[in-house]
């Protein structure tokens, strides 16, 4: 269980089983049929990665509207937003490894919340999400984060139909991919309202095919009920599926 203010704290949430499982078949699928060589995308992608362009397919589209998802970004961004990116990544075998990193926030801290959606179960044998609690809002007079210190990473694992959801200033990084096991997931972007025109100027550059015009208001979605599907990652207990409708 999570409340607001932890949720604020910590600067992440980890919605177990988030996504239904009669869903996971078909996201695989739209997946493997998304893949596209890092020199067929306008700006060629890294090396030791598999990339998905999916971001048209349905059920794609209906997991990044899941109720209990959207409630979090919500919460997190505070304004009403929009789902601005979603692409496929998968890291390879003897790849995936990222340094520390934060994503940042665009005009104001909090006006990007990102999600990764696993469609496949994820641990450190198959190069999860490292992420760093709670150092999304640097203490006034902290010293500068050092990217190179892993002391407070901690190591995600869990199964196919969790979703991450993190503020963009949170420090995390992908993993190495010791085994080769399948880890696809979707990186998901939501902006807060104001990054819309922003936005547009890099659609295309970042292969954005899907409708972005629709937007979401905090105070319609019910963060209650996302709290009972919501577990930290210190904690390894699993939480009840937030569900939602079939696309
Ligand atoms: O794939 C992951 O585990 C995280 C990806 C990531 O951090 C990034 O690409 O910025």
């Amino acid at each position: 269980m999570m409340n607001r203010e932890q949720l604020h704290q910590d600067g992440y949430a980890l919605l177990r089983r988030a996504i239904p499982t009669e869903w996971l078949n078909g996201l695989r699928g739209a997946f493997d049929a998304g893949v596209k060589p890092s020199d067929e995308w306008p700006v060629p992608r890294g090396a030791g990665w598999r990339h998905a362009l999916l971001d048209l397919d349905s059920t794609v589209q209906a997991t990044c509207r899941l109720p209990a998802l959207l409630a979090v970004v919500g919460e997190l961004i505070g304004e009403r937003f929009f789902l601005a990116q979603v692409e496929g990544r998968e890291p390879l075998a003897g790849g995936g490894h990222q340094m520390l990193h934060r994503d940042q926030s665009a005009q104001r801290p909090g006006d990007t919340v990102n999600a990764m959606a696993y469609f496949d179960d994820y641990g450190p044998d198959n190069g999860a999400t490292r992420i760093v609690p709670g150092s999304h809002r640097p203490r006034l007079n902290e010293p500068t984060f050092d990217f190179n210190d892993e002391s407070e990473a901690v190591q995600l694992a869990g199964c196919a139909g969790d979703i991450l959801v993190f503020d963009a200033d949170l420090v995390h990084a992908a993993s190495l991919n010791p085994t080769g096991a399948r880890r696809r997931s979707v990186l998901i972007g939501y902006f807060a309202a104001s990054r819309y025109a922003e936005h547009l100027e890099t659609v295309k550059l970042r292969s954005v095919r899907m409708d972005t015009t629709e937007r979401f208001d905090p105070m319609g979605l019910a963060f209650g009920d996302a709290c009972s599907a919501v577990s930290r990652a210190s904690s390894s207990s699993l939480g009840v599926g937030a569900g939602g409708q079939s696309p």
